[in-house]
Order: structure tokens, then sequence, then C-alpha cells
């Protein structure tokens, strides 16, 4: 028995070829894949089959065929399979057979929800947010807050100054220098010198001082100050507001208690303690058994403060207040290290539940 000349492989490959390319669909193609190369009754089985009734001299050579065919066939469906799918989905395209993906949702750093909480607390009783440049001069940061020349905290061992020296309001220059600011309080100095009481508003913001790290200290943190001016304005409105806040905060039953102080900025000036809300004034671990709580400070603005501003001292009083916004943080959280919250290291930041 002898080959058909008429089944060279490359003939039978050229007839595979020209079916496949006649194929409309690719279930055609896999139809024309089939009659070719299936298990049963396709051109490579009937020569693979062929092998077992051939005489034995012609084993080899039948065998050698249809390995041969079999072979390229598959190679050449190979390629074509490949072409199609390449086809069928353009380059870059999405395959909408994937299954999606969840997309991870980011959350708000424990410090913005705490100063998202306070100004939502302050605008409930009426005051505006107002927010102001974290690179001041020294008038609006020192001079204006009764803070003379010779004051301590202007030193460069606490401030951090950037040194070229600004234009006064005149436009021409002078010698102040740029910092950046030691605390928000310049902000309302701004606004004061812009508007003219009755003032109601919190400052909050990033302040920075040149300190070392530790548990407590970080060079950069941020504040909020209050500030109300008006006709009549009196301590008791201070305390009220005070606890108003502490109230709301912290817990319906917190107290607070004013310790005399003094800031250049204020007379009189005190401390504000709250009660503890963990033990309610028994003493426990957080109050180190104080039965309180220090958050901030606060005052009577001074009368050269007023000066500065330009408003009638005779006719105003006013009070301010200030509070770390980490402390609060750290005391509703109970946070061992003020660090962590500038680290931004997920482990950290994942374990509060905003
Ligand atoms: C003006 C007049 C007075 C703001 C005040 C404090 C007391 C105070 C600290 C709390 C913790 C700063 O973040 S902290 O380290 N603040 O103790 N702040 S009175 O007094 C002002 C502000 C602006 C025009």
């Amino acid at each position: 028995m002898s080959l058909p000349a008429s089944s060279s492989v490359a003939e039978q490959l050229a007839a595979f070829e020209r079916e496949l390319a006649t194929a409309g669909s690719l279930r055609d193609a896999q139809a024309v894949r089939d009659r070719f190369l299936g298990r049963k009754n396709s051109v490579v089985a009937s020569w693979m089959q062929m092998i077992a009734s051939a005489p034995v001299d012609q084993k080899k050579l039948i065998g050698r065929y249809a390995n041969e065919l079999k072979q390229q066939i598959e190679a050449r469906w190979t390629a074509y399979a490949e072409a199609a799918e390449a086809n069928a989905r353009p380059a870059g395209a999405v395959d909408v057979t994937l299954p999606g993906r969840v997309p991870r949702l980011g959350r708000r750093h424990p410090l913005t929800v705490v100063r998202d909480r306070m100004e939502g607390i302050f605008t409930r009783m009426g005051f505006a947010i107002v927010e102001g440049p974290e690179i001041e001069d020294e008038w609006h940061c020192f001079d204006a807050l009764n803070m003379p020349a010779e004051h301590p905290a202007r030193d460069m061992q606490d401030t951090l100054y950037l040194g070229a020296p600004v234009r006064g309001e005149s436009g021409r220059p002078d010698d102040r220098r740029t910092m950046l600011r030691t605390h928000t309080s310049s902000i309302q100095i701004r606004y004061m010198q812009a508007h003219t009481p009755p003032i109601r508003i919190v400052a909050p913001g990033r302040v920075y001082r040149r300190d070392d790290l530790d548990l407590t200290h970080t060079p950069m943190f941020t504040q909020m100050e209050g500030l109300v001016v008006d006709e009549g304005i009196s301590l008791a409105d201070l305390k009220g507001t005070l606890l108003a806040f502490a109230r709301d905060m912290f817990s319906e039953r917190a107290r607070v208690r004013f310790r005399p102080s003094f800031f250049p900025y204020t007379e009189p000036s005190a401390e504000v303690d709250i009660s503890c809300w963990q033990c309610d004034g028994r003493g426990c671990a957080m109050c180190k058994q104080t039965g309180w709580v220090e958050i901030g400070g606060c005052g009577m603005v001074h009368p050269a403060v007023f000066e500065a501003v330009g408003i009638d001292a005779e006719r105003y009083t006013g009070f301010a207040f200030g509070v770390g916004i980490e402390r609060v943080a750290i005391l509703r959280h109970q946070v061992q290290d003020i660090r962590l919250f500038f680290e931004n290291d997920l482990r950290f930041l994942e374990q509060f539940p905003y």
C-alpha cells in the first residue's frame, strides 16, 4: 500500500485552512477542527486507525505520516484559536466575565473625626468656623497678643522661624520675620481686624513648635481656639460654653472647673478641667486618681489685645479658650502616644470605627 499523492501533509493542511476560512463563527471553526482532529472518524483518527490494519512494512511510514499530519493541524489550530480570542477582545478591554474587585474603602483620620465633631458642637452653638495662614508674621502671632519682643515664647528655641522678612501692612518692607504659627490665635487677630463685634468664632488648624518628639509632644499639632466678643460677655458665658461643649463631647454628666493660670492674651486666665467621665470623678487611671482631666485653657480677652486690633475695650468684653485636638482624641480613645496620629500606620488607623 502506498500513500495517495493527494494526501500529502501540505495538501491536508491546505484543505484544513480552506475550511477554517469559510467558518463563520468560532463554533463552525470548532466543527472543522473536530472533522480533522476529533477522536473518532476524523481525518487524523482514520490515519491512526489505518496503522493497526496496515501490513508490517507499511506501519512505520503510515505512522510517521499520521503523526506529522496531527502535529501540523494541531499547531495551525492553536494559532487560529489564539488569534480568534485576541480579535474577540480588543487589547486593554475589560473582561466582564471576571469576578468584580471589591474596592478598599478609605476612612477619615481619627483627628479629622474629632475636629469635625468639635466643629459640629460649636456650630450648633452659633459659632462660625474660621481658618487662616499657617505661615504668619510676628505681629499677628505675638505682638497683637500682648507678647512683646522680649517674651520667651518668641525665642528661636520655641518658634520655627522661616527667615525672610515680610512687608508691613503699609506695603513697605519691614523687619518682621515670617514663622510657622505657634497657635491659631493669629486667626482671631485677623478676624477682629476685619470684623466688628458681635464675634463668635472657632479657629481650628495646625500649629508648629520647636518641640522634641515624645509621648505627649510633636512639633506639629492641631488646636481649636474659640473667641466671643460682644457687650456684656462675662466669665459665666465662658464657663457655660465650655460646659455645653464638655457635655456634648465627653459625657452628659460632665462638670467643668477652672484653675487660675496665666496667659499674656487673657486676664483672668484659667486651665480648664472636666470631671473624669470614666469614673464620674471618683478617681481612676485616666484621671490619675484626681477625678479631673485637663483639656485646655481659657480666659477673658486682655484689653491690650482689643487695643491692638482697634476694638473699644471700654464697650466690649470677650472670652477665649484653646483646646488641643490631639488631646481630646487621646482622651476619647485612650491613646498612649501622640506620635501615632502622625505616623499613619494602618494598623493604628484601622482601629477607629468610623
Ligand atoms: C485671642 C485672645 C485670646 C486662646 C487661649 C488658651 C488659653 C490655652 C492651649 C490649650 C492646649 C493651647 O493647644 S494647647 O496647647 N490654649 O490654654 N488658649 S486662652 O486665647 C486667645 C486667643 C485669641 C485674640
